[in-house]
């Protein structure tokens, strides 16, 4: 078999990557190891930066994300049993839309059926072959046969986990990172979501974050040590949990009501450079991880395949490889940013271990600093709302 650009993996990166280049006229196949219900059946994320939202339009794809998306134009800190509205709209003139990446995947998926985008689901023993060459392939199994896909680029849009990385290990691969000694617990639950913005707590018992998936479900986390089990965590110590990591009036009026997912994840800052091997290009989480606390990661997943996309585009269009040559440098630039702030939002607004009482109070003045400071709050908010592409 043979394509022009082979995308390993079916996550947001790959979707989008994949739609751009069809309605491109350019070929591309996807290969996922896991079923299409496995991948639908994933809970992650839940922000999206215009720059996000806006590729979605493009690719085809936005239509039910701005019919039922949420535009957010601000969230709440609280700390030191206090509130404060970071004013998205009113410090960047931009917002941000609340929006599921589960459904992000449903309507990339919907429109790459619409086009006819071939996907190779429930592929076993994906590999990047040859990539430093100019014949690049990939090898995967199916029903217990060998296929080999024959390509001129691969796009490793294949996860944290996956083997784009893996294959590029000991090959000038340089990797940065940073563990947290903590993770979140998050539950999802049909109930209307405490408040009509989300909500960051800073408090001494733990990090807390309330969001939503739409008006009538709600997306809710705490901090919780990494040891800690799903299992002991029934809903009703969640909800105890979370209200009193919460300001009172705050806490008084969530309505709780069972969960129908609970899961820990844990916190990682994670960068892999450069981010192109010869015809290989690492997209998305196979490249970098960013703690969920800035609501960065999926969004950077966007910008890594706007300037991969723009670079294929050019090399068939204008025979130029000159947006190729500048992907991965690009990439990180970008990267590197959100990564900075995914870290200080992490860093301000959990508690850890060795912090003591003097770094809690740190954590408050800083928080306290910002609230009153329009020059800190605008840097947050154009950090939340997404640094320009
Ligand atoms: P993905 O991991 O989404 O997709 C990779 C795809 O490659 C998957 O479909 C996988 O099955 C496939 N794959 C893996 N190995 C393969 C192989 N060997 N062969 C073929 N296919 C293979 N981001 C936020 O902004 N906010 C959040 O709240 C948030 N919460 C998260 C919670 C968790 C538990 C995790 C893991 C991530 C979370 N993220 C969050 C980050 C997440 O949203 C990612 O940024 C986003 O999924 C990135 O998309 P992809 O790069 O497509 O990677
Ligand atoms: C979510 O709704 O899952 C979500 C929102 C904002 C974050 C992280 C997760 O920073």
């Amino acid at each position: 078999m043979r394509t022009q650009v082979a995308i390993i993996g079916s996550g947001p990166s790959g979707l989008l990557l994949g739609q751009l280049l069809t309605d491109a006229g350019i070929d591309n196949v996807i290969l996922e190891r896991a079923t299409q219900d496995y991948v639908l059946g994933r809970i992650r994320a839940g922000v999206l930066e215009e720059g996000m939202a806006g590729m979605l339009d493009e690719a085809g794809a936005g239509a039910r994300m701005r019919r039922e998306g949420l535009p957010h134009d601000g969230f709440d800190l609280t700390f030191s049993a206090r509130h404060h509205r970071i004013d998205l709209f009113g410090l960047t003139g931009k917002h941000v839309i609340v929006y599921g990446q589960t459904e992000v995947t449903r309507d990339l998926m919907d429109r790459r059926a619409q086009t006819g985008g071939v996907t190779v689901y429930e592929a076993a023993n994906v590999q990047p072959r040859d990539f430093d060459g100019a014949q690049p392939y990939v090898t995967y199994e199916q029903d217990g046969i060998e296929h080999r896909l024959y390509c001129d680029f691969i796009a490793g849009c294949d996860g944290y986990h996956g083997p784009s990385r893996k294959a590029v290990e000991g090959r000038g691969l340089e990797t940065f990172e940073r563990v947290y000694p903590f993770g979140w617990l998050g539950i999802v639950a049909d109930v209307p979501p405490v408040s009509h913005e989300l909500i960051y707590s800073n408090h001494p018992r733990g990090f807390a974050l309330c969001s939503m998936r739409s008006n009538t479900r709600s997306r809710y986390y705490v901090q919780c040590a990494l040891d800690e089990k799903v299992e002991e965590w029934p809903d009703e110590r969640f909800w105890d949990e979370i209200r009193r990591r919460l300001p009172t009036e705050t806490a008084e009026k969530m309505t709780t009501g069972p969960s129908i997912e609970k899961s820990i994840a844990p916190l990682r800052s994670f960068v892999a450079e450069p981010m192109r091997f010869g015809r290989l290009f690492l997209v998305g989480d196979a490249a970098h991880i960013v703690p969920p606390t800035g609501a960065k990661g999926l969004n950077l997943a966007a910008s890594d395949v706007r300037y991969l996309f723009d670079g294929v585009r050019e090399h068939y269009a204008e025979k130029s490889d000159a947006g190729i040559d500048v992907y991965s440098q690009r990439a990180l630039r970008r990267v590197w940013k959100a990564e900075r702030f995914s870290w200080w939002m992490t860093n301000t607004m959990h508690c850890f271990p060795e912090q003591g009482a003097f770094g809690q109070r740190i954590q408050e003045a800083e928080l306290d600093y910002l609230a009153g400071s329009v020059a800190a709050s605008t840097s947050l908010a154009e950090n939340y709302v997404g640094l320009p592409y």
